[in-house]
């Protein structure tokens, strides 16, 4: 990607963000992975088998005994004798206890997660809690560390109760989460499915490694809807995630309505990266009402929105809108002093390009306008970060010295906001005076003290916190392991940290707390997935990019720091607990990438289906998930393909069934797979059937169904 290089090193060899071009950096430390999954990366994903009656494949857990597969890996797990059911009478229940009002929200929540797939009523009830209930707790379990109290949780669940004990309601939803993934896939379904759902007897106890544990959405770069981003934010909480930072605007869109302002929108919000002639892709914006929402959406998943307005780069769209705007009497100067960017007047650039736009510090305009937004959005968020950007601007377009006069204004008005000053680590560059406790977000794909990892020591040494997303492991833009075929996806993510691709392996193998030199769990307050928006169109492309990648990195940011290489045994249980998630993400429509590091096991769920008045029955018997198996659906039951399905009906009689759903895409995972048949009983009755599938060299995987004749 030559054209998005940033000549960001000035004449005399100073530059802004580390001597990086991001032209340059293709780690040379990627290729002792890349070797390693290349064999798995070619021909078909390897396909492994779980039986449906262990949708979570039994790890081993430090006592030796079974635990579930949970992503991230809690802190600690045993388990214990036999096994929770929910039946239909079950209540959850907000014991009494010092914080019933804190638990009732939570209760609430559990409820709605729990209802759609299980059909049951599932009441949210304060009170003493019977036999088969499940019980929300506010109270302090002696097992959580007081560094532990503020998000951790334990649960316990054994064959009468599922019992989940909290010092905060942030650490009961963390343990819903938790106990979500105790519960067969298919609890994510949005419509009633068979059951039944038990849950393995077991005890954790769980806490974070870093506060922080973010995920960025670009809709500077394309637009995307309230309802996507809060799309997102549910998915991403299922995995602890408790920070959306939310990129408002960049060179080529500024999506929020700023009082004032109406140019920013009108003109800045018009277009989109890929944008011709503003004939396609019309881009968009957020009202401040519409902003709200979202903060109060991700509020009740216990996420924290960052907003961000990057600046003094990446504002061709900021300066586009105002450099014209002289009849605005809030702008006290002449508006063409606010562009300090490579032509002018400004043109829009809607090509990937960066770069190539600047604010200018010495103009009053520049702060009439910065002041605006920071003003207005700081006012319509609760949260303690206010993000400034700052990064990637060429010393030819603003000098060290300009730029951190730039920084260090616009952290002074974030700080009279009351707000805690973030941005891109470039921020921590020669001159700037960030507040001490401001956070650096550190993004070369550089470790060590590699060129380009300068910028996160001096964060340290400026007194900064440091959220560590390094391109190379967190960049959810990147594309994924090149294949046979070549680029993973095609059409879709940037490669220019990952020349070779990055994948699962590169998500998870890294340690944030001593990835660079110099910066260490002292200083690092957490990790941040970046999902970067020129390429991807749509919500579903950026799931895509996201799934199952965020995953290794919630792993990261919440799980104890572990040996995590691409042959070691964290890796390996990491990959065992992962593929167990693709029948999750599947039952909740998350599109993702099967990818090839993973070997993604069948899961299947039976169905209940009623006969007609003389015992005939048609239909769906089960449903399958088999993430990355893109034989043609409609063959899958071809026994000669080596992949079958074989319905036994609970009379005595099998047939080979039929199998539907769509191959996978470019850019779609391929669907769940319904698997039907035809058949007519004898006799009325209560039919006990079973569906085994099979695929490739696996062991088969089977589903039990009920078809009734009465
Ligand atoms: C780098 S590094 C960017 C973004 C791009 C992204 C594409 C940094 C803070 N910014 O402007 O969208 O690469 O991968």
């Amino acid at each position: 990607m030559g054209s998005r290089a940033v000549n960001a090193t000035a004449p005399d060899g100073v530059s802004q963000g580390g001597d990086v071009n991001r032209k340059l950096l293709l780690p040379a430390r990627l290729g002792g992975w890349l070797a390693a999954s290349a064999a798995m990366a070619i021909g078909v994903p390897a396909i492994a088998v779980a039986l449906a009656a262990s949708p979570a494949a039994p790890l081993a857990a430090a006592s030796g005994a079974a635990v579930p597969a949970i992503v991230p890996r809690p802190v600690s797990a045993t388990a214990g004798p036999g096994r929770f059911t929910l039946g239909r009478s079950a209540r959850i229940v907000a014991a009494p206890g010092a914080g019933a009002a804190a638990e009732r929200p939570v209760a609430r929540d559990l409820a709605a997660y729990l209802r759609p797939a299980t059909g049951y009523p599932l009441p949210a009830v304060a009170g003493a809690p019977a036999a088969g209930d499940i019980v929300l707790k506010i109270g302090a379990p002696a097992a959580l560390t007081p560094a532990g109290r503020a998000e951790g949780y334990q649960l316990v669940t054994t064959a009468s109760n599922a019992t989940i004990v909290a010092p905060t309601a942030h650490g009961l939803y963390n343990g819903v989460q938790t106990l979500r993934q105790l519960l067969p896939p298919w609890i994510n379904s949005a419509t009633v499915a068979a059951g039944p759902w038990t849950m393995p007897a077991v005890t954790i106890t769980d806490y974070p490694r870093y506060p922080y544990r973010g995920i960025m959405l670009d809709i500077g770069r394309h637009y995307e809807s309230p309802a996507a981003a809060e799309q997102l934010i549910a998915q991403v909480a299922a995995y602890k995630v408790n920070v959306f930072h939310l990129h408002l605007s960049d060179d080529q869109g500024f999506r929020l309505a700023i009082a004032g302002f109406p140019r920013l929108t009108s003109i800045g919000a018009a277009g989109s990266v890929g944008t011709g002639g503003r004939t396609k892709d019309p881009g968009g914006f957020w009202t401040q009402a519409q902003y709200r929402a979202v903060v109060a959406d991700a509020a009740a998943h216990f996420i924290t929105l960052v907003p961000e307005v990057d600046s003094p780069g990446h504002d061709n769209a900021i300066i586009m809108s105002e450099y014209g705007d002289a009849g605005n009497h809030a702008l006290p100067a002449s508006p063409h002093g606010i562009n300090c960017g490579q032509s002018d007047p400004p043109r829009w650039d809607y090509t990937e390009d960066v770069g190539y736009s600047a604010l200018c510090p010495a103009s009053p305009d520049t702060w009439a306008i910065m002041t605006a937004i920071i003003g207005q959005l700081t006012a319509l968020t609760p949260g303690p970060y206010y993000d400034l950007g700052g990064d990637e601007v060429p010393a030819s377009l603003l000098s060290p010295a300009r730029y951190a006069r730039f920084v260090n204004t616009e952290a002074g008005i974030v700080g009279q906001h009351g707000k805690t000053v973030m941005g891109w680590a470039d921020i921590a560059g020669p001159g700037t005076t960030p507040p001490p406790g401001s956070v650096a977000e550190y993004w070369q794909p550089a470790a060590g003290d590699s060129p380009g990892t300068e910028t996160g020591r001096e964060a340290v040494a400026k007194g900064m916190k440091v959220v560590m997303a390094p391109a190379d492991h967190a960049y959810l833009d990147q594309k994924y392991v090149v294949n046979s075929h070549g680029s993973v996806p095609a059409s879709l993510g940037m490669n220019w940290a990952c020349a070779a691709g990055c994948d699962v392996s590169s998500a998870y193998n890294w340690d944030p707390g001593s990835l660079v030199t110099g910066v260490t769990d002292r200083n690092v307050i957490g990790v941040e997935g970046d999902m970067w928006g020129e390429t991807v169109a749509n919500i579903s492309d950026a799931d895509y990019m996201v799934f199952p990648r965020l995953l290794a990195l919630a792993e990261v940011a919440w799980s104890p720091s572990a040996q995590r290489t691409a042959s070691g045994a964290a890796y390996r249980d990491f990959l065992r607990r992962l593929a167990t998630q693709g029948a999750r993400l599947q039952a909740a429509r998350v599109n993702f990438y099967p990818s090839a590091q993973v070997a993604w096991p069948l899961a299947a769920q039976g169905a209940t289906l009623r006969a007609t008045r003389d015992g005939h029955v048609h239909g769906t018997v089960a449903t399958l998930s088999a993430p990355g198996l893109s034989a043609s659906a409609l063959t899958m039951c071809d026994s000669s393909l080596g992949i079958g399905c074989t319905i036994n009906w609970g009379d005595g009689t099998s047939a080979t069934g039929d199998v539907a759903g769509a191959n996978a895409t470019d850019t779609r995972v391929n669907s769940l797979y319904a698997i039907s048949g035809d058949h007519a009983y004898a006799h009325p009755g209560t039919y006990h059937g079973v569906v085994t599938l099979s695929a490739g060299n696996a062991a088969p995987v089977t589903a039990d169904f009920t078809a009734l004749w009465r």
